[in-house]
């Protein structure tokens, strides 16, 4: 009797074993930057808490330095779509190329601050620019944030438009870049993130624009970025995000799983990066670093030599989108 009951359960327990098996799964999850910086955190918590909540049923492994992409981060979104990555946390100034609504974040002087970036991933224009990825065959399922980007250079300090001129900026593949460094009179070279540190250290370009916390971890001031502006022209909120077919494949149960460590991990990586900036601010200066901070004024000065980029990119991003944004940001 007692040996019978040993072995029903043993069936039980192998049958349940085998159940298991049959449903774990593996996907990619690519990143940009790696678990040293916030965005590969995220997109490690979003696995811990995968992995967690299925009870190791599900793992998410996280491919950081767009390694997916042979370092090509532009072409994240392309390589997403067709399959050969299934998932992602990408920035969305590296998707805007095939995702043109996402160039809204990276219109220069839009948003003042976080409550600004907060109203418009948070309200109506955040479901627009959602609705722009899912068009594309894309499951967007959450924000993270890589972060107000501030202009650093070897050459000197930074606080009018004038002081740009001529100086060589190392920007990201994606064209609004271009179109506002030229702007400002500077002299803007596209180069992947990759490509971008050795091109610092050899002078091949005098400076670059980054997120305090990517200038902090990847000690930037270390090739020669002296002079750091506070400008906080735009910021990149960062998307977790699912290829469709992956997502259609999944039990319901499995995408609300998703779905909510993703939100979950989001959340906790955005309340993470900002609690850490004033300390990076002041690691920073203590390295040497000269860090110019902007009155209204002299902010105002960029703004304006960057009107028309706004005005040309508009209509590229979608008119209504761009108007639900600037109605969000002036929401008291
Ligand atoms: O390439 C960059 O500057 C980085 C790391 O911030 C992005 O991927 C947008």
């Amino acid at each position: 009797m007692k040996l019978t009951r040993f072995f029903a359960a043993l069936a039980a327990a192998t049958a349940l074993t085998a159940a298991a098996s049959a449903q774990a799964r593996e996907y990619s999850v690519s990143t940009v930057l790696s678990d040293a910086f916030p965005w590969g955190q995220a997109a490690q918590k979003w696995a811990d808490l995968v992995n967690e909540r299925s009870e190791g049923r599900i793992t998410l492994r996280v491919y950081p330095n767009a390694q997916l992409v042979a370092g090509d981060q532009t072409k994240e979104f392309s390589a997403m779509r067709s399959g050969l990555i299934d998932m992602a946390v990408g920035s969305t100034i590296n998707w805007s190329p095939q995702v043109p609504e996402l160039n809204l974040f990276s219109l220069p002087f839009l948003m003042q601050n976080s409550a600004d970036l907060d109203a418009i991933t948070g309200g109506k224009p955040g479901e627009m620019a959602f609705a722009a990825i899912d068009k594309r065959g894309i499951v967007p399922l959450a924000w993270g944030e890589n972060g107000f980007r501030e202009l650093s250079n070897s050459v000197r300090p930074i606080q009018t438009p004038a002081d740009l001129a001529g100086l060589k900026i190392r920007v990201v593949g994606s064209p609004l870049f271009q179109d506002t460094f030229t702007a400002l009179g500077a002299n803007p070279t596209q180069m992947s993130w990759a490509d971008a540190k050795p091109a610092l250290t050899t002078g091949a370009v005098d400076g670059q624009e980054n997120p305090l916390s990517v200038f902090d971890v990847a000690r930037i001031d270390q090739v020669g970025q002296k002079h750091l502006t506070l400008w906080h022209y735009m910021a990149d909120p960062l998307i977790f995000a699912v290829n469709q077919r992956v997502w259609k494949g999944l039990p319901e149960a499995d995408r609300e799983l998703l779905r909510q460590a993703a939100i979950d991990a989001g959340k906790w990586e955005i309340e993470l990066s900002r609690s850490l900036e004033a300390k990076r601010l002041d690691d920073i200066r203590a390295r040497g670093v000269e860090v110019a901070e902007l009155t209204d004024a002299q902010r105002q000065a960029f703004s304006d030599a960057t009107a028309s980029v706004r005005e040309q990119w508009t209509p590229k991003i979608g008119e209504e989108l761009v108007e639900a944004a600037r109605q969000a940001i002036a929401q008291p």
